[in-house]
């Protein structure tokens, strides 16, 4: 669609929304921005405009409460937020008058230039994407790093150039509004249970995940990780080509990982060693699978292995994924408020070495709680639920025979009762295992205000 002089309504007045808005007044479109908060007013909305430089301001016309059915009329595209589902009542009048509906991670694709790779999966896409686009900095000249991670594509994609390339986090709830999205490589990195709230069902989940290959060719190329049986077995059906990584099986073909944690390529049943995890900051079995992502997605855009492997070797951990905060009293502190949800979660426990007290709970994903809760074995002392799931936490906690909980109603007080649960030698991870909505605007805001707290119990 040629977006010149056409009426766009850009649904959602978030971070993704201000820069749709940028990139449609650049294309030339008329655009009305929507919202259905009250609690925003336009002059704050114009500031943030102005701030992501958006052209021509003076004539956005900001659209805030209810969506009126008149204002959909005369529209001829609806470029919609992540956060907003296609049930949410502004959606169902714009899919009842049949308006045609972008993702903004469509809108930016359609206005971006050069190649994008695009990173998926229910855990680990922030840490694969941002240790990818750290690789592709290091190795092409123009790189951009955007999605789910934090910088909305909207924002970004004027910027490219036909050299470019793009790496996209790119979330279950970006995917289910793409259309002709075709990144050249793209990775699905595990898919377990998350956000059935919206997606409803755990095939209709699976599906939106994969969509990320909706129309990559024979030229292009998925990185699947082999141990997710959903993943090994959908590849079947795939066309593009595959690339596999297992952190457990030894592979003909692709990235894999044997038990002294030595990374391999191995190309028709010949292996050349890459590296040991010893020699990388992160940690866990869950990175290392993320690094053999990334190995795997430097492979297919033929980087040199020095190149790839010296940045493996000096990247860090991400700010908020089993972040070290501090230690007090011989009690270290972490913090994962990324873990949001069972299967991250597990993941931190996993990679605690002392007995550890636990800070859960949040927004309700109608999750179910019993595997987790089952990984608790002798590490857990002490579970401190807050939040919207406190009590369904709790009830599942205590079926399963785990009784040392403590409910509380703030983070500040949840930091207060652990650190006086935690003794010498001892853990406290915040690792929520459920998303901050509820009591947060975002897992950011609850990890800063963690590490806060934390720091004020000095
Ligand atoms: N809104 C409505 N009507 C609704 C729902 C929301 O008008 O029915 C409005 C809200 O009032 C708000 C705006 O929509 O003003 C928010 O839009 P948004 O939730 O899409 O937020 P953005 O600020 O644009 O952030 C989004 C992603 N948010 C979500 O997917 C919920 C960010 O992912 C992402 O970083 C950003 O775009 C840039 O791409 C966050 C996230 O939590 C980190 N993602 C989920 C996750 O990782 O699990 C998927």
């Amino acid at each position: 669609m040629e977006l010149k002089d056409k009426l766009v309504l850009v649904a959602g007045a978030g971070i993704s929304g201000i820069g749709a808005v940028g990139l449609l007044k650049t294309a030339g479109a008329q655009v009305i921005l929507y919202d259905g908060n009250t609690a925003f007013s336009e002059d704050v909305l114009y500031e943030k405009m102005r701030v992501a430089c958006v052209q021509d301001l003076d004539h956005v016309e900001i659209v805030l409460g209810e969506l009126l059915e008149e204002i959909v009329e005369d529209i001829d595209l609806c470029v919609v937020s992540p956060g907003i589902p296609m049930d949410a009542a502004c959606m169902k009048i714009i899919l009842s008058k049949n308006k045609p509906v972008w993702g903004e991670i469509e809108l930016a694709y359609h206005c971006s230039k050069g190649r994008v790779i695009g990173i998926t999966g229910t855990n680990g896409k922030t840490t694969t994407t941002a240790l990818t686009g750290q690789i592709m900095a290091d190795y092409f000249e123009s790189t951009f790093i955007v999605g789910n991670i934090g910088t909305p594509y909207t924002l970004m994609a004027g910027r490219t150039k036909k050299t470019s390339v793009t790496t996209a986090e790119i979330s279950s709830f970006q995917l289910e509004t793409i259309h002709d999205f075709h990144p050249v490589i793209s990775a699905v990195l595990n898919i377990t249970p998350d956000h059935l709230d919206r997606h409803k069902t755990m095939e209709c989940y699976i599906n939106t995940k994969l969509s990320i290959t909706r129309n990559q060719t024979e030229q292009d190329v998925c990185v699947l990780n082999y141990e997710d049986k959903v993943l090994r077995e959908r590849s079947k059906e795939l066309k593009c080509k595959i690339v596999f990584f297992s952190s457990k099986t030894k592979l003909e073909n692709g990235i894999y990982m044997d038990k002294n944690r030595n990374i391999y390529l191995a190309e028709n049943g010949k292996d050349t060693f890459l590296i040991n995890t010893k020699e990388m900051k992160l940690v866990g079995i869950h990175n290392a699978e993320n690094v053999m992502a990334a190995i795997a997605i430097a492979e297919a855009a033929n980087i040199p292995d020095t190149v790839y492997l010296n940045t493996i070797r000096a990247f860090e951990a991400i700010e908020h994924r089993i972040e070290y905060v501090t230690e007090i009293d011989n009690v270290i502190y972490y913090n994962d408020s990324k873990g949001t949800n069972t299967d991250a979660s597990r993941k931190a426990l996993e990679a605690m070495e002392r007995k550890t007290v636990l800070i859960a709970g949040g927004y309700d994903k109608n999750s179910e709680y019993d595997e987790w809760i089952s990984a608790f074995g002798d590490k857990i002392k002490c579970l401190v639920l807050l939040g919207a799931t406190k009590d369904k936490i709790a009830k599942t906690a205590e079926n399963h025979g785990f009784t040392n909980i403590k409910k509380v109603g703030t983070l500040k007080e949840a930091v207060e009762v652990s650190a006086k649960e935690a003794e010498s030698g001892e853990a406290v991870l915040l690792s929520p295992a459920c998303a901050s909505w509820d009591m947060f605007k975002s897992y950011e805001e609850r990890g800063k205000l963690f590490k806060q707290y934390v720091k004020d119990l000095n």
